[in-house]
């Protein structure tokens, strides 16, 4: 494990992305009150919502063409990988940079979220999915690009995850700890699944909480744009190789599929015991 994996601060990493010296700085990360803050373990949709939320924000600042290309072209030359704990130390100066209004994702449990976040009241977004789908998505994913340690089969991977032993460790832990934030106003829930039944309804309580000042328009039209068939077209432009990993099916319950009955009842019983006694758990029956 160790070559995939690194361990700081009691909590795994995966090294192809992270980096040790970066985890040590994350507290360095100055937020701004504007910002737009999305959280969401592995593998629960981040980089759908994250999409919306860009959307959104592009949508909401009424930018013109010569504008949006200005701001294209400063985040190209930041060179920011797409998550706040991913790449070098320098990042955090470099974020410094980016124009307001900034969308920051993270795969953090919210004792590793940069603490100046809760300090400028930054709204954040917590995306939960169904832990089935998430072990499913995770494993399919770990597979095509080696980041978890010896997954050769399900049932390897399996016994990994319901172990934390996976890159942002045990999923039920983000449940009960987020859970402890359910009554702050500046944070809100949402669940892929909840976004896939009526994601134009979802978009727009995002778009509520964050402030955006959107047209029913522009939440028609990014619903489409942030499609999963929309988002998979465009998937080679903008995650190259790795975009075929990463938009794989987009869809509820295909854990069905996967699961064995005994794995099944194990996860069910696991997270009874654990994360689905909290208010937050119950929220994300499957
Ligand atoms: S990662 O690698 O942790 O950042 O992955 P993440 O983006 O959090 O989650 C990947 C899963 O999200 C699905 N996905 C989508 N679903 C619906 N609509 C859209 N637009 C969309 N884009 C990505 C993606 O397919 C992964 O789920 P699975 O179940 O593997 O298909």
């Amino acid at each position: 494990p160790e070559d995939q994996l690194f361990m700081h601060d009691g909590g795994l990493y995966p090294r192809i992305v992270c980096c040790p010296d970066t985890m040590k700085i994350l507290d360095t990360f100055e937020a701004r009150s504007d910002d737009v803050i999305l959280v969401g373990y592995a593998k629960t949709g981040t980089n759908w919502v994250g999409q919306i939320l860009k959307e959104l924000e592009a949508a909401s600042g009424k930018y013109d063409d010569e504008e949006m290309k200005r701001r294209q072209q400063i985040e190209k030359e930041l060179k920011l990988l797409p998550y706040l704990e991913f790449g070098d130390p320098g990042k955090f100066e470099r974020l410094k940079k980016l124009p307001s209004r900034r969308v920051i994702k993270t795969h953090l449990i919210p004792q590793k979220i940069p603490k100046s976040i809760f300090q400028k009241k930054a709204k954040i977004l917590v995306l939960f999915r169904n832990p089935k789908d998430t072990a499913v998505s995770y494993f399919h994913f770990s597979k095509g690009m080696s980041i978890v340690p010896d997954q050769k089969t399900w049932d390897d991977f399996f016994s990994e995850f319901m172990n934390g032993i996976v890159p942002y460790g045990l999923y039920f832990n983000h449940i009960i700890e987020w859970n402890k934030y359910l009554d702050d106003k500046n944070i809100m829930f949402i669940t892929y699944e909840e976004l896939k039944e009526n994601t134009a309804l979802g978009i727009k309580k995002l778009a509520e909480f964050f402030n955006f000042s959107v047209t029913e328009q522009d939440i028609q039209s990014i619903t489409e744009k942030t499609s999963f068939n929309s988002m998979k077209e465009k998937s080679h432009e903008t995650h190259g190789k790795m975009g075929n990993t990463l938009f794989r099916k987009g869809i509820v319950g295909d854990w069905k599929s996967v699961f064995s009955e005994s794995q099944n009842e194990e996860m069910d019983r696991k997270f009874e015991e654990a994360a689905g006694r909290t208010k937050l758990g119950k929220m994300l029956k499957y």
